[in-house]
């Protein structure tokens, strides 16, 4: 298979855009289309102060590697939740990566800061009885926009790629949920002036995508998953999708933009504005008088207190 381009020896096949380049070409290809989801979708400028989402992953790192090639003003955010030494080796990858191009990192210990020294993801979803997913979640959200916040981002990138969009919209439409449905998007304005726009710009780019451009860039990525992914809700979606992505190529894509184009319009026009009231504990904003997460990390302390789990709490 040759390069489209230029005719030197394919490195990388694209069924659903019916083209394959060399590794120069394809690298071309995925900045051009990164940088034209950033401006067709307004998501930012080079005036504006954006925290990347850094997981040590190949998406965020690939993201992050575009942004600070092309310009752009970027600090990243390492999140250390605690999750045994997965956390240890990720981290690791991202203060690799950022040392290396003389980035600005900022990292933030889940345990240190919240969990009184004592508690990470792990500890909290034991205490609270719940999968590790739903308050990772939940805290992964409050700790970007905390620090996007304080240290005056304007806008929030994160490495969703279309494969997370597409697992992400099936679930929500296998639950019909209206609410996660409205809020789905590429682009998130700010609603409040402690909540920093939210983009993710490699929402068209698939999983084999954003690999082979990390591995055509030899940018070091941590390889494993989370050990609590398995069998998470997202990855049997996932594996439902690229069967059929298999037999009928660009299904993921077309299943996304039609979602954005024809069906979020519709969803969005009926959801009412809520109101945004400062959390009484944290000062963070919230729909009641305190935020979900100082809820949740509040019982959990409670729980481990005396020893035991308790009832699980609603997020927001
Ligand atoms: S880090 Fe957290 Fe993920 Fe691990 S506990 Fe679940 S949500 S799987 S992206
Ligand atoms: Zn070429
Ligand atoms: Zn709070």
């Amino acid at each position: 298979m040759r390069c489209l381009k230029c005719q030197e020896r394919a490195w990388v096949e694209l069924k659903r855009h019916h083209a394959a380049y060399c590794p120069d070409h394809y690298t071309e290809f995925f900045e051009r289309q990164l940088e034209r989801n950033i401006k067709s979708k307004k998501m930012f400028t080079p005036q504006d102060n954006i925290l990347v989402a850094v997981s040590g992953g190949k998406d965020s790192l690939a993201l992050w590697d575009v942004l600070l090639r092309t310009g752009y003003q970027t600090a990243g955010l390492y999140i250390d939740l605690g999750i045994s030494d997965y956390s240890t080796r990720s981290k690791e990858k991202a203060v690799a990566f950022a040392e290396a191009r003389g980035a600005r990192l900022i990292i933030k210990d889940v345990r240190e800061e919240y969990g009184e020294g004592l508690m990470g993801i792990s500890e909290l979803s034991k205490s609270l009885r719940r999968v590790p997913c739903s308050g990772c979640g939940l805290t992964k959200r409050y700790v970007l926009n905390q620090v996007a916040h304080e240290l005056g981002f304007n806008v929030l990138a994160t490495g969703h790629n279309l494969d997370d969009e597409a697992a992400t919209l099936m679930g929500n439409v296998l639950h019909w949920q209206i609410g996660y449905l409205a809020r789905q998007s590429p682009v998130l304005e700010s609603t409040h002036e402690h909540l920093a726009k939210k983009v993710k710009p490699l929402y068209t780019f698939t999983e084999r995508e954003t690999l082979s451009y990390v591995l055509i860039k030899g940018i070091d990525y941590i390889e494993e998953e989370c050990p609590n992914a398995h069998g998470a809700q997202s990855i049997i979606y996932k594996e439902a999708l690229n069967a059929i992505e298999r037999e009928s190529p660009g299904t993921k894509q077309a299943f996304v933009d039609g979602f954005l184009k024809s069906a979020r319009p519709l969803i969005q026009s009926s959801e009412e504005a809520v109101t945004l009231n400062a959390c009484k504990q944290c000062g963070e904003p919230t729909t009641g008088e305190t935020c979900a997460f100082c809820k949740m990390w509040d019982r959990a302390k409670a729980a481990r207190a005396k020893g035991k789990p308790v009832v699980p709490v609603v997020s927001e």
